[in-house]
C-alpha cells in the first residue's frame, strides 16, 4: 500500500485556534482524518508530521526516501527561506505537491517568493485546507 508523507512546517500546530480569519477554524487532526479516509479509498495511506523544527522536516524527508511514494508539503515560512528543505526534496524522486492554506500571492511580497515550488510538480495555495485533499487527489494521480 502507497504512502503519502503530508509534511506541515512551523506554527502550523496552531491551525484551527488562532487568526481563523487568514487559516479557518480547521486544524490539523482535520486534514489528517479527511485524508486518511480520501488515501483509504484509493488503497493508499497517509502519514500527517508537523514540526517547527527545519532539521526536523529535513530528517523526516530523508527518511520518505525509503518510505513515502509522495509527499504533500506545506513548508510555511521556511517556504520562502529555506535552501535546506529544497535540497532535501531534490533528493526524494517521487512527486511534491506544495499546499499553501491561503493565497500567499494576495498576501506581502515576501511570500511570493517559494524555495520549494522550484522543485514541486504543483502547487496549491487559497484554497483553504481544502488545498491537502486536492493536492492528495494529485498525488494519488501522479503515483499512478
Ligand atoms: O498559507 C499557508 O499555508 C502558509 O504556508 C502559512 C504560513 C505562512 O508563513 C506562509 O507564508 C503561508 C504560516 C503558518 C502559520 O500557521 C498558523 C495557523 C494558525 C494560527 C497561526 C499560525
Amino acid at each position: 500500500m502507497p504512502e503519502i508523507l503530508i509534511l506541515n512546517g512551523p506554527n502550523l500546530n496552531l491551525l484551527g485556534k488562532r487568526q481563523p480569519e487568514i487559516y479557518g477554524r480547521e486544524t490539523l487532526a482535520d486534514v489528517e482524518a479527511a485524508c486518511a479516509a480520501i488515501a483509504g479509498a484509493a488503497g493508499a495511506s497517509i502519514t500527517l508530521r508537523q514540526s517547527n523544527s527545519e532539521a526536523q522536516l529535513i530528517d523526516w524527508i530523508h527518511q520518505a526516501r525509503e518510505t513515502a511514494a509522495g509527499i504533500i508539503i506545506n513548508p510555511a515560512a521556511f517556504t520562502h527561506t529555506s535552501v535546506a528543505i529544497y535540497d532535501a526534496l531534490n533528493a526524494f524522486e517521487g512527486p511534491v505537491i506544495e499546499v499553501h492554506i491561503s493565497n500567499v500571492h494576495k498576501r506581502e511580497s515576501f511570500r511570493h517568493h517559494s524555495y520549494v515550488s522550484l522543485r514541486a510538480e504543483g502547487v496549491i495555495a487559497g484554497c483553504g485546507v481544502q488545498g491537502y485533499e486536492l493536492a492528495l487527489a494529485r498525488v494519488l494521480r501522479l503515483i499512478g
